[in-house]
């Protein structure tokens, strides 16, 4: 019996769009649920253990939560297979996987500065785990475009998320980093091109990512154009 999924999510969520790309790349039809931030309802705070979102639902019965068990969980229900056959590069890819937080917590905590000073201080943390993706993807033993080669896989569904945050950031506010590890910078260009990765967001993601600086009151609000502010919906 073919089950029924539905993803609770933000938006912006970036561990949302990790799950949505997994359920996009097996072409698992799914529900999405947008919920209010900050007022989120009981029946989901039922289900999420510490309150965040994704939370994929089964058939309305069973609940996981973490982006990282949802992606293995359905690696081991819906093909086809995004995880490579050889259990040494499976191990490699789940490492390569794990690292994804220190990659993403570079990114966030620039994205969410507060001021130019912590900006520029957070920023400056970005090329150590760049260069440690751009090393790994130099020993990958593949001429890419993703991290296995010509199949996208769960370790480039976890990171698409986050180059993709990085992508805007620089259209903001140019940092001029991706351009020194030219590895990652195309593994980037062909992740944000991978049709399970644009459709895993709304479409007008990026405004909607904007929108939210603003609502947060984040320093790099104020490269927000004028003609974004107000016009997109975050929740
Ligand atoms: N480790 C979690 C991280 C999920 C996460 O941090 N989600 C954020 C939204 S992007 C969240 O729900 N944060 C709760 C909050 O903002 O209070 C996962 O991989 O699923």
């Amino acid at each position: 019996m073919t089950s029924k999924f539905m993803l609770c999510s933000f938006k912006t969520c970036p561990w949302v769009q990790r799950a949505a790309i997994v359920l996009q790349a097996k072409q698992v039809p799914y529900d999405i649920t947008y919920i209010d931030r900050d007022n989120r309802p009981e029946w989901f705070l039922a289900i999420s253990p510490h309150s965040k979102v994704p939370v994929l639902q089964i058939d309305g019965k069973h609940a996981l939560f973490e982006s990282n068990a949802i992606a293995e969980y359905l690696e081991e229900t819906a093909s086809p297979r995004l995880h490579p056959e050889d259990a040494i590069a499976r191990a490699r890819n789940r490492a390569w996987t794990d690292y994804v937080t220190t990659f993403s917590s570079a990114i966030s905590n620039t994205m969410y500065a507060d001021s130019e000073d912590e900006f520029a201080a957070r920023a400056g943390k970005i090329a150590a785990p760049f260069g440690k993706l751009d090393e790994a993807l130099g020993k990958r033993g593949n001429a890419g475009p993703y991290f296995n080669g010509p199949k996208l896989s769960l370790v480039d569904a976890a990171y698409a998320p986050f180059v993709q945050r990085y992508t805007f950031m620089d259209r903001l506010r140019p940092l001029g980093i991706i351009e020194k590890y030219p590895r990652l910078a195309a593994w980037r260009d062909a992740l944000l091109d991978a049709a399970a990765v644009k459709a895993s967001t709304v479409p007008n993601i990026e405004a909607v990512w904007q929108e939210n600086l603003v609502v947060r009151g984040r320093w790099l609000a104020k490269f927000v154009p004028e003609s974004v502010r107000g016009a997109a919906m975050v929740e």
